[in-house]
């Protein structure tokens, strides 16, 4: 019998070419590191809705234009958890960046996105996100990421769909 358990998370990226917005993670799961704003999908709630609420609580805007263009299986070893992350681009928002307790919002130019400092899948699905494309991954790393170190990906899978 198949053990995995799902745990359904968004991750949100404005891009506003030529820059996109990036926040750094202050606390938590990934904490000093940049990244596109999510978090957990709540009971009852969409996982568009959720999408935007985390933009809201974590970069203060409200995003408008939501589009799901991707799916991202996340996987540790010796961890039975997959992180089925919906990746989301939003091509509008309406308020200003603004900190919060667990980001700190940032534009960076598409061609200066600071991948040293992302987790270390972003470097090979960013790309796909920059051209319009829509794709599913599933990536496989030895541990989590954390300041002082990148995750390293032991198995990657990347297609594009449709
Ligand atoms: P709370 O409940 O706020 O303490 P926390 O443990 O901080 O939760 P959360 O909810 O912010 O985590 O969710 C983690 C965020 O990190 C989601 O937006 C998904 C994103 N994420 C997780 N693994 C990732 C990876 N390998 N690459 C990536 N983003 C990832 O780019």
């Amino acid at each position: 019998m198949d053990m995995k358990t799902k745990k359904i998370l968004t991750l949100c990226i404005v891009h506003d070419h030529p820059r996109v917005l990036l926040g750094m993670k202050k606390r938590g799961f990934g904490a000093g590191r940049w990244n596109g704003f999510g978090g957990k999908v709540e009971p009852g709630e969409s996982v568009e809705d959720a999408a935007r609420r985390e933009m809201r609580e974590e970069a203060g805007i409200e995003a408008e234009g939501l589009e799901e263009v991707g799916v991202l299986d996340f996987e540790f070893k010796d961890d039975p958890k997959i992180l089925e992350t919906h990746l989301f681009k939003a091509v509008g928002w309406s308020g200003e960046p603004v900190e919060s307790e667990e980001m700190k919002p940032r534009w960076f130019p598409v061609d200066e996105i600071p991948f040293s400092q992302m987790w270390s899948d972003d470097a090979y699905w960013m790309p796909l996100f920059l051209k319009g494309r829509k794709f599913k991954a599933r990536f496989l790393f030895d541990q989590p990421s954390t300041a002082e170190r990148q995750a390293v990906i032991l198995e990657k899978h990347i297609e594009e769909v449709e």
